[in-house]
This record gives structure tokens, C-alpha cells and sequence, in this order.
């Protein structure tokens, strides 16, 4: 039997560019003797993201939580928001913080994005919104959800922390919908440190955002609105504008070791993949979610995520349980009977992916799966 990883092996680790280059960049920092409040780094980082999202229309925050709650207050959003409870709880959380009501619906069962027929079901009149999640970076229906949005007049925003680098039909994902949020935490697959990005159609919004996550200042003498700090300092734009450099390189090994698993795990029985994704998606391999079907796999997602941590694999249960289980959002009355999702979560696994994991070590992983499977 295969012997356990003489290190953990986790679900994801951060890239890391080579330290000299970081430290050239820090050099750069300690000249300037300028850490954060729209620093020159920063503005660096703000045109290489406008250049590569082809819009003025961006704008950085310190993590992708404030990004989405600035986001959705300078948006003016209120009442009720049509969500998924199959996401991070930031994206929930982002709407509490602004005393808009979740109304969770259900996802589809392909790619776990939100089901548009489900989201036109559960509309009502004090609905303004919906904010929908390219979970695992899956392209959400948008165009559907675009359909409903217009016709109902409502905005479409779209939590995006996963989908850094996919495009839909040649163009960036940002530009679907009203406004995206993407996440740059380290365990993305680019990253700033900490770090979070909105894109936004309307470029009436852009002073709104600078406002809301700068105390609301116009300039030394005027506050215009009640404004929070959510500003992204020189450290973290530096790490973000080293990495776009690395960008392809990251999602070309992110590929092959998605490749790797399906290719090793599709004669054991129980594990599901994704279908492939449709020809006019450019996906960014950011995850591997497997669901494990416990009668087929002869064992529970629960005791191969057990089994496998004493390998030292130490994968996750990404998202399980739903949001609207959590103890916090219990109260929130879910007219939904959210199957799919109830599924969906108590069987999904995201297997471990990032630039530093060598393709033997994701070679061994599948070996060890098979053989709990085995052991049954
Ligand atoms: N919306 C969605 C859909 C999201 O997924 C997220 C964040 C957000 C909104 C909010 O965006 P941010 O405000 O975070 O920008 C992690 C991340 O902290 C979180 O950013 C992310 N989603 C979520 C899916 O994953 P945890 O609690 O699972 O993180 P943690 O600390 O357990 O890290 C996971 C693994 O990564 C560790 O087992 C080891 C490895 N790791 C982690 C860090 C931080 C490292 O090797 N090095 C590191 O520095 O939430």
C-alpha cells in the first residue's frame, strides 16, 4: 500500500513569483517611501487591469469581500437579492452588510451556477437584483440570466472570485452583467496577497467606488458619502502586478493536472468531473470538484475526505455546507426546496491543484483514492 505524503499535501497553495522579483519590486516601494492610499504601484496595477479587461471601468479594493459589499452599496442595492446558497459565505455576507434579503434558489446540476428558471420563479416585486456566482470559475448561464435581468429590470451582478482569466466567446467574463467582483486571495489562482477587483459597465460608478473605499473623501476638505478603508496597499499590488506575468503559465499547469485526474479517475466508479466545458468557454482550471457518489464509490464523501487525510491529502468540502445552513443565516426563509444544491453539497470534493504540485504527486493522489475505494 501507498505510503502517506511526507508533507501535507493541501487543496491549493499560493504562487509565488521568484523572491528576487519581489524584492526588485520592494526596492521600487522603499524608493518611493509610499505603502498604500493610491500609491504608484497600485496605479501600475490599475492600467495593466484595465489593459487586460480592455475597460476604464475597474477599480481595486483590499479584499474581494469589501469589493463586493462597496460594490453592491454604491450600486444602490436594496431590498431583495436572488442568490445561491452553493458559494463561499462572503457572497452572502456582502449582502447582509448591506441589509439587502438573500432569496436562495437553486443551481443546476451541470456546473452548479445558479438555475435561471429557478431565479425567474422567485422573483417579486421588492426584488432588485440578482447575484449570481461563476462557482469554481463555471460560467453562470449569462446569458439567460441577462434575459431575465432586462426583462425584469433588474441588475445582474456577478461574484466572479473564482473566474480570473476566463473568457466566454472570445471576450473577458467581465463583461457580462452589471458588475463582477473577483477575488485575489492567495488561494486564487492570481492573487495580490489579499485583494479584490470590481468591473463595472456604468463609468458614472468609478467615483463612487474611489469614494466608498477612501472614508468617502473627494479631497482634503470633503467628505461626500460614508465611505469605509478598503484600499489595496503597494505590497499586495506589487504581488498582483508581478503575477500577471505568470498568468498563462499557472492555468497551462492548472490544465494538465485537471487532465491528469480525470484521465486517472475515470475507470473508478463513483467519482464525477464536470462535463467539459462548452468549445466557446476559456476555462482557468482554478479547482478539480469531484462529486463522490457513495453508493457507486462504496464509501461517503465524508470518510474519503477522512480517509485521504491520513495520506496528509487535506482536501475540502468547497461548499459544504449550503450558506443558508450556516447558524447566522438559518432565519432566512428559504421557499426553495434547493435539491440540487442539497446534493451537490453533501458530495462534493475539490482535489488538490496549484502551480507546485507535481504531476507524480497527482498521480499518487489517484492511487490512493482507488485504493480506499478498494479497501471498502
Ligand atoms: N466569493 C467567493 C465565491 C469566494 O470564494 C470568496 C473567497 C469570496 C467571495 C471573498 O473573497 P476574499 O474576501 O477572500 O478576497 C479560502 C479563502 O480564504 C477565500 O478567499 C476563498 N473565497 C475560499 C474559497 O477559500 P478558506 O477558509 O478555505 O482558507 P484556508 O485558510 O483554509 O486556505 C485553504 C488552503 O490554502 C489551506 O488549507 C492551505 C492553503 N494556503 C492558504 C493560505 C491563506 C496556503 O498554502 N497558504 C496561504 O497563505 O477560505
Amino acid at each position: 500500500m501507498t505510503t502517506p505524503f511526507e508533507k501535507p499535501i493541501y487543496v491549493t497553495r499560493p504562487f509565488l513569483p521568484p523572491l528576487e522579483k519581489f524584492a526588485a519590486g520592494l526596492q521600487e516601494i522603499w524608493d518611493n517611501q509610499w505603502l498604500t492610499n493610491e500609491g504608484p504601484v497600485l496605479k501600475r496595477l490599475t492600467r495593466q487591469l484595465s489593459n487586460y479587461f480592455e475597460t476604464d471601468n475597474v477599480c481595486l479594493f483590499n479584499n474581494g469581500t469589501l469589493a463586493l459589499q462597496i460594490g453592491l452599496q454604491g450600486m444602490g442595492i436594496s431590498g431583495e437579492v436572488i442568490t445561491t446558497p452553493f458559494t463561499f459565505v462572503a457572497t452572502t455576507h456582502a449582502l447582509f452588510w448591506n441589509k439587502i434579503r438573500p432569496v436562495f434558489v437553486d443551481i443546476e446540476p451541470d456546473y452548479y451556477t445558479l438555475d435561471p428558471e429557478k431565479v425567474e420563479a422567485a422573483i417579486t416585486p421588492w426584488t432588485t437584483a440578482i447575484l449570481a456566482v461563476h462557482i469554481f470559475g463555471y460560467p453562470c448561464n449569462v446569458h439567460m440570466l441577462a434575459d431575465i435581468a432586462r426583462r425584469h429590470n433588474l441588475k445582474l451582478i456577478y461574484d466572479a472570485a473564482h473566474a480570473f482569466g476566463i473568457q466566454i466567446d472570445g471576450k473577458s467574463i467581465a463583461h457580462f452583467g452589471d458588475m463582477s467582483m473577483f477575488s485575489f486571495h492567495a488561494t486564487k489562482l492570481y492573487h495580490s496577497l489579499e485583494g479584490g477587483l470590481l468591473t463595472f459597465q456604468y463609468s458614472s460608478l468609478k467615483s463612487t467606488f474611489d469614494y466608498l473605499k477612501n472614508f468617502g473623501f473627494k479631497n482634503e476638505l470633503e467628505v461626500v458619502m460614508p465611505g469605509t478603508n478598503a484600499k489595496m496597499n503597494e505590497m499586495q499590488a506589487l504581488m498582483g502586478s508581478l503575477l500577471l506575468k505568470y498568468l498563462d503559465e499557472i492555468i497551462e499547469k492548472g490544465r494538465k493536472i485537471d487532465a491528469l485526474y480525470r484521465e486517472r479517475l475515470k475507470t473508478v466508479p463513483g467519482i464525477r468531473f464536470t462535463s467539459s466545458l462548452p468549445s466557446d468557454v476559456r476555462y482557468n482550471y482554478a479547482y478539480v470538484p469531484v462529486e463522490i457518489d457513495e453508493d457507486k464509490f462504496g464509501m461517503s464523501r465524508d470518510a474519503l475526505y477522512e480517509g485521504l487525510k491520513k495520506y496528509n491529502i487535506l482536501t475540502r468540502r468547497y461548499f459544504y455546507p449550503l450558506v443558508c445552513d450556516f447558524a447566522c443565516y438559518k432565519s432566512v426563509a428559504v421557499k426553495d426546496s434547493l435539491k440540487v444544491a442539497r446534493k451537490v453539497a453533501n458530495s462534493i470534493l475539490t482535489l488538490p491543484t496549484y502551480y507546485d504540485l507535481a504531476l507524480e504527486d497527482v498521480e499518487k493522489i489517484c492511487d490512493i483514492v482507488a485504493a480506499l475505494r478498494s479497501s471498502t
